[in-house]
């Protein structure tokens, strides 16, 4: 007769599977509740105390921590020596083992979750036998998931037991439900003890979702997420229409994002291609925004990624519809938007929160070869008040506003960066260039005749006066960096001579 035990918190449809492994001639053991549980359906159970000889102690803190049992699950069969000291030691074998955990994520994502509870919902006996089972994966057959119930069942009835590439299979899933079970516990206390990285690194990622593929169709992918996400973050967006999230889709949607959260006082629409914005729109009112987001440059919104700061609308909807977009992020969409929106077939909608509800700063991590940089996020508290006018010429208070709105893009752009336009729109953006003149000469041909009267950002100082040279060339009238050059006297003079005014930052924002 084969042995099975059974302890699980979750027991949703466990009588009907002991009725199935009864039929096939199995003795249960069973842990206090699930023991009852099966006993009240009339189906033979045996206490686990009657195979400890101890009873259940410690509110059920120790109920299956003994040698009967692990014994019984990590015994070798074809090991003379073990076989001698179960038999010596009374021991039975154990050849299947049922264990879902005690619900350690339902618990602490419950608002206002008390420490004790937490805490006692942390499984130690589950884990162990599960680990223990999976171990002896040579003879055991371990389930945590009673999605392989059937599976495991037919196995039984079809060839008397389970195969050896089931029960390893089932070993390495029962490793990483634990390895994930820990690090939930071990994030959910590193956030009680403030810790923060690197203390975090040590945490296990959980697949999120297995992406159709990667950057190009020949490579796959996966989107994981850390064990709690506190950041507003894709991870917690969903999905109200369209098809399947792209793993390009998801890096633009969070570079759009990122963005977009810079503005919060304001209605905000940002459009991102390939990681770097193409418009940026602020507005009174969210259809405003896009609509100036749109015709900062109407030829690379085609095909984009678009996040709003506020619901979005059916004013907004409209001339949405007309556009072939990848996907919009919003806090919300009115319900005349989402039916408009939801008649084109290609557009994914995502509806997610904007806004991060005071939680400590944000990570960023890039995969190298072999490993992975943790650094953290570009977030630092700027002053537009206090930066420094380093040119005779003075900036205008309208200058300056453009100049602040710009500089909150410009960060975001990929190095070298340049981006131009007013106090609430972007008309030119240069971006990844090896050197800066480049990147301003795009952002220059992009805008057109629009730089007549246009600021300018750039992410990091002018090594040399040419790119000033040739904003005064196209009628910037106002320039932010950051400074720092051993050459800044020479930029300095190139903007007094073109009656340019500039701003000093002394913060430099690289984005590599
Ligand atoms: O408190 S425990 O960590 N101590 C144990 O010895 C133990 N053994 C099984 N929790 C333990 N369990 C867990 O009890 C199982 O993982 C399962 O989630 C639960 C089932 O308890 P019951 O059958 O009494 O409802």
């Amino acid at each position: 007769m084969k042995r099975a035990l059974i302890s699980v918190s979750d027991k949703t449809g466990i009588l009907e599977l002991v009725e199935q492994l009864i039929a096939l001639d199995f003795e249960i053991i069973s842990t206090g509740g699930t023991k009852t549980l099966i006993a009240e359906a009339g189906l033979p159970v045996i206490g686990i105390e009657e195979v400890t000889e101890f009873p259940e102690m410690l509110d059920g803190r120790v109920k299956t921590l003994h040698p009967a049992i692990h014994g019984g699950l990590l015994a070798r069969r074809d090991d003379a020596s073990h076989m001698a000291a179960i038999a010596e030691h009374n021991i039975a074998l154990i050849d299947l083992v049922i264990v879902n955990l005690y619900p350690f994520q339902e618990t602490i994502t419950q608002p206002d979750v008390a420490l004790s509870d937490a805490i006692e919902n942390i499984d130690i006996g589950g884990p162990s036998m599960l680990r223990s089972a999976a171990k002896n994966h040579a003879s055991v057959t371990v389930i945590a998931d009673a999605a392989d119930y059937e599976h495991v069942l037919a196995e039984y009835r079809e060839l008397g037991d389970t195969t050896f590439a089931t029960r390893q299979r089932l070993a390495a899933k029962v490793f990483r439900h634990t390895a994930a079970y820990d690090a939930l516990i071990a994030g959910f206390l590193t956030e009680v003890v403030g810790e923060e990285y690197p203390e975090k690194l040590t945490l296990t990622y959980n697949r999120k979702q297995a992406l159709r593929y990667g950057e190009n169709p020949h490579q796959s992918a996966s989107f994981y997420a850390e064990p709690i996400v506190k950041h507003a973050s894709l991870v917690s967006a969903e999905q109200l229409h369209g098809k399947e999230l792209s793993y390009n889709n998801i890096r633009d949607a969070d570079a759009a994002l990122h963005i977009v959260q810079e503005f919060e006082t304001e209605c905000a629409v940002v459009a991102v291609k390939h990681m770097n914005p193409c418009g940026v729109g602020l507005g009174e009112t969210i259809e405003q925004a896009f609509l100036k987001a749109y015709e900062a440059d109407p030829t690379s919104i085609f095909g984009g990624v678009l996040a709003f700061n506020r619901e979005i609308d059916l004013a907004t909807a409209q001339p949405l519809s007309d556009m072939f977009l990848e996907l919009l992020i919003a806090p919300s969409y009115s319900a005349e938007a989402l039916a408009l929106l939801s008649k084109k077939k290609n557009i994914r909608l995502l509806k997610m929160p904007i806004y991060n509800t005071s939680v400590a700063s944000d990570y960023v991590k890039t995969s190298v070869a072999g490993g992975l940089l943790v650094q953290q996020a570009d977030e630092i508290d700027e002053d537009p008040t206090t930066w420094e006018v380093v040119t005779t010429v003075q900036p205008t208070t309208e200058q300056l506003a453009a100049l602040a709105f710009q500089w909150k893009v410009v960060k975001h752009i990929k190095s070298n960066a340049i981006v131009i336009g007013d106090d609430s729109q972007t008309v030119g953006v240069g971006a990844g260039q090896m050197n800066r003149v480049g990147s301003a000469k795009i952002a220059f041909e992009q805008a057109g005749d629009r730089t007549v009267g246009a600021v300018m950002a750039s992410d990091a100082f002018f090594p040399m006066p040419d790119t000033i040279e040739e904003a005064a060339k196209v009628g910037i009238v106002a320039i932010v960096q950051p400074g720092g050059s051993m050459r800044d006297q020479e930029s300095i003079d190139e903007a007094n001579k073109h009656g340019i005014s500039m701003v000093f930052t002394k913060i430099r924002h690289f984005k590599h």
